[in-house]
């Protein structure tokens, strides 16, 4: 057989040796069966890896607990109170869903998420996670999603919410509501880390523990005491972040980090893996990848039927049985188990021959066995040198029914009868608290809580209060304040390159070597790149700040003799991630999250393919500004005609367009250094300064050299405002046009600005438009001030402002689509005419693409006198001469459909 074909490439020292252990093994296998022989095996290895000799490792073991009974760990809690806490817990968690779906059909909530893992958090609040109090940043607990209403009934007893909260889950207009899922956007005090999204708490967590180590190893905070915690759901790990960074975790060795996989075996729709088993193929996933894996499959009642199964006849039924009938187990009853799962073999028929329907029936699973629970956590904080995955294995909608438990349509179901609440009721044994009046046809529901002197509170708030305090909670106190840098790592821009080429992104890396210098902000700066370090010229770095590497080099570099040669360290400064721009936004915002999540604030710059950027990880950049992040995102190779060569799948003319649907991103689009060195400049202070806001900056950078202009006297209000004049009319002209430039796009108009002078007389001044985005902004909040203030004198817009003056046409040239300046279009006070790079690009010289795309000086020209001859300024026969004089082929196709 192949797969094991390097064996018979090994010398045989003992022939005779080896074949008496194969025929020891084969009259094992034909006197005793295969399940004996798999016992033996499996002892065999298990002996051959005490005695360290280095068998390859087995990625799957039998669908069973990991860890065996007698080595549980003591459980220190007072069991039947934390029940009845969980109870309480349960019941208005599900009292807060079908109340707000009562109130507002349609409103949505979850039920079952929450009710399959109620136990997973419950055991984690009461003895492991560890609060913010001391004032240390505590752990960092990843919450599912659509847990959230268990979490709520949590914060509900610890006196944390009132029952005003509750009424308005999912009501977060007008204030006092709680959102659906968690949004540090909406409740910045509450949540810390938003989920909903599938697959992005995942592979955020892992960024967060190996941000962790990173603070650590550069000595910016003591981050020792912090363990990451995240819960996802099985259905979840389909999703490629889910997976796609495990094996990071382990070559990391980040045992700071603990996932709960909530195994109910269905997802949205259906089952998980219906013909297959999840639990174990994410058991061979992770232990492949290297983590420490903790299945959590039985509960102890399971425990006495498996020390008798003797012949294997019981493990191999629960090897054989795929998810969905074990889906369907829990949604018939006893008898049905009795006979389905246990009754085909006699052998197994007999073992619990001495179990009522109902003791079969009570058979649970481990997810829902507290005290297993309490032991897989009690070892996953203990294990070391690798990442620990729990999975626990539940009920989807346990405890809510026989019309919910297990169900396909379980995910969806948010409303229940006033019956239904009364099996709860009872199943929860709350009989004395809810009476059945209350749950009376055409009742609301009611909540409840025990007072704060109750024995349940007070055993809760005791263990929060030994843990330090409660959570999720989000308090946002610096620990170590960030000092910014003075004007001193900018100034060198004002003043231009003189007579030397360069580009912005060759700037912004300067700069950035700057602030990295500077001596009290440098180590807060957080350079962070996917594998494109030379691509940006950002190799000139690596020396100096040294790439993060959590074992030092192990290595003398390929290039060690050069200056500027690969260095990595453990306490490097860049993150260099190599090629997952998710990974790398996810340590992005890791760090740009620090000031809330660890009260030490870092200022991150993640600089990526600006193609690979918005589009590529629009989702994690959206969560970003769920999450707060402070930062700067640097899309670089910007262009659609900028990035020459590449074609279609690199030359990025949209995400502008992308970023300016994040209501809190900042998006700049400058043409020179002085530009990006003001927009950072701002940026840090409006990030970190006095006033910190939530908000973050997008910039584009290109790598097209020319010399940088000199910062024109009072420009920087322009630059941050979005737009202002960076040149007049030439000399010797009338002023009867104007034309704004984004980016490179400044050399098309430049040039057009020259022939339209020369060859036409035409003057025209030239204004460079830094960001649509902000004017747009600031356009549509004076128009809606207009719009609610009537008889106010009404305002006008900035950008109104700046183009009235120029009494003709505005024509704006871009790397960028036109929609991206066509933003602004209603708030030009005369004819504006975008030209912008719509379509697919292609692979070709800058000249070629900026002609294709008709961005070019000639396109520009005739764009101006069109506009004029159109009102009337110029003659019509102006148009086609420049279109002659230019060589435009009037015929051909719009780009964008070619
Ligand atoms: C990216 C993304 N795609 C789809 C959804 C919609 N969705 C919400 S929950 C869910 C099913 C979740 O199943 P699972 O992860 O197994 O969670 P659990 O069973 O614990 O509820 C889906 C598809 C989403 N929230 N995010
Ligand atoms: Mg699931």
């Amino acid at each position: 057989m192949i797969i094991d074909g390097f064996v018979h490439q090994l010398p045989d020292a003992d022939p005779e040796e080896t074949r008496e252990w194969l025929d020891s093994l084969d009259q094992i296998i034909d006197r005793a069966g295969e399940s004996r022989a798999r016992f033996l095996m499996a002892r065999l290895i298990e002996r051959a890896r005490s005695r360290n000799i280095g068998v390859p490792a087995s990625v799957s073991t039998p669908y069973i607990n990991t860890i065996p009974p007698d080595q549980e760990a003591w459980f220190p809690g007072d069991e039947d109170l934390e029940r009845r806490i969980r109870r309480i817990i349960r019941w208005n968690a599900a009292v807060m869903v079908v109340r707000a779906n009562k109130a507002a059909d349609g409103i949505g909530g979850h039920l079952s998420t929450f009710a399959s893992s109620a136990a997973l958090y419950e055991v984690g609040f009461n003895h492991f996670f560890r609060g913010k109090g001391d004032g240390t940043p505590g752990d960092h607990v990843y919450i599912q999603g659509h847990a959230a209403p268990g979490i709520y009934a949590r914060a509900f007893l610890e006196h944390r919410l009132d029952e005003e909260h509750l009424r308005r889950f999912r009501r977060e207009i007008g204030g006092g509501g709680l959102s659906s899922y968690p949004h540090p956007r909406l409740m910045p005090d509450f949540w810390e880390y938003p989920t909903v999204s599938m697959g992005l708490g995942p592979i955020n967590s892992i960024y967060q523990a190996r941000f962790n180590r990173y603070l650590h190893h550069r000595r910016l905070d003591d981050t020792s005491a912090s363990r990451v915690w995240c819960f996802l759901g099985d259905g979840e790990v389909d999703e490629p972040e889910t997976l796609g960074s495990i094996s990071l975790a382990a070559r990391e060795r980040l045992d700071n980090l603990v996932w709960v996989v909530n195994c109910n075996l269905q997802r949205l729709d259906g089952p998980v893996r219906g013909n297959g088993k999840v639990i174990q193929e994410l058991e061979a996933f992770f232990r492949g990848a290297g983590w420490h894996v903790i299945k959590v499959i039985w509960g102890a009642n399971w425990d006495p039927l498996l020390a008798r199964d003797a012949d294997g006849v019981l493990v191999q039924k629960m090897n054989t049985t795929v998810d969905g009938e074990y889906q369907r187990f829990k949604a018939e009853d006893g008898a049905y188990v009795r006979e389905h799962f246990f009754g085909p073999d006699p052998r197994l028929h007999r073992l619990v021959a001495h179990l009522s329907d109902e003791e079969i029936w009570a058979l649970r699973r481990g997810g829902h066995d507290y005290r297993k629970m309490y032991a897989a956590y009690r070892a996953a904080v203990e294990l070391r040198g690798a990442p620990v995955v729990i999975l626990a294995k539940t009920v989807k909608g346990w405890t809510l029914g026989p019309d919910v438990e297990g169900r396909n349509a379980t995910h969806q179901i948010k409303k229940l009868s006033n019956e239904q609440l009364r099996a709860l009721r009872d199943r929860l044994q709350l009989q004395a608290e809810i009476p059945d009046a209350a749950l009376a046809e055409g009742q609301e529901p009611p909540f409840y809580r025990p007072p704060l002197d109750s024995p349940e509170v007070r055993y809760l708030l005791a263990r929060r209060r030994a843990l330090g305090g409660p959570l999720p909670s989000r308090p946002v106190e610096l620990r170590r304040p960030l000092l910014l840098p003075d004007h001193g790592p900018f100034a060198e821009f004002d003043a231009g390159s003189g007579v030397q080429e360069v580009s912005t992104t060759m700037a912004f890396t300067r700069l950035l070597r700057n602030l990295a210098r500077h001596e009290a902000f440098g180590p807060r700066v957080v350079p962070i790149i996917p594998d494109e370090g030379r691509t940006f010229g950002m190799d000139a770095l690596f020396k100096e700040l040294r790439i993060y590497a959590s074992e030092g080099q192990l290595y003398e570099p390929v290039d060690h003799h050069l200056l500027l040669s690969y260095k990595e360290s453990r306490d490097g400064q860049i993150l260099e991630e190599g090629i997952t721009e998710a990974g790398a936004m996810a340590s992005w915002i890791a760090a740009a999250t620090a000031h809330a999540t660890r009260g030490v604030p870092m200022a991150p710059f993640f600089t990526f393919y600006s193609m690979f950027g918005f589009q590529r990880v629009g989702d994690l950049v959206w969560l970003a500004g769920d999450a707060r992040a402070r930062g700067f995102l640097l899309g670089a190779t910007a262009g659609r005609t900028t990035l020459l060569g590449e074609g279609l799948q690199h030359q990025d003319g949209h995400s502008h367009l992308l970023a300016a649907a994040v209501p809190v991103c900042r998006a700049y689009d400058p043409a020179f250094a002085y530009e990006v060195a003001a927009i950072v400049e701002h940026g840090l202070q409006a990030m970190f300064g006095p006033a910190p806001e939530d908000v973050f900056y997008y910039l584009t950078l290109y790598n097209e050299n020319y010399a940088m202009p000199p910062k024109p006297a009072g420009a920087d209000q322009g630059i941050l405002a979005g737009l202002y004049r960076w040149a007049p009319a030439p000399q010797g002209t009338e002023r009867q046009a104007a034309v704004l430039f984004s980016g490179p796009a400044h050399r098309a108009a430049r040039q057009a600005q020259a022939d339209l002078a020369a060859y036409y007389g035409v003057g025209v001044e030239l204004w460079s438009a830094t960001s649509y985005k902000a004017l747009r902004e600031e356009a549509l909040e004076v128009e809606r001030w207009n719009r609610l203030h009537p008889a106010a004198e009404p305002r006008v817009p900035f950008v109104t402002r700046c183009l009235s003056a120029v009494g003709g046409p505005v024509v704006a040239v871009t790397d960028y689509l036109k929609l991206v300046p066509d933003q602004v279009a209603r708030w030009v006070p005369t004819t504006f005419v975008p030209l912008g790079t719509d379509g697919y690009g292609r692979s070709d010289t800058r000249e070629a693409l900026r002609r294709f795309f008709e961005v070019d000086a000639g396109h520009v020209v005739v764009a101006v006198l069109a506009a004029l001859a159109a009102a009337g300024r110029v003659p019509a026969g102006t148009v086609a001469d420049a279109i002659a004089r230019y060589g435009i082929d009037p015929e051909l196709a719009d780009p964008r459909t070619r």
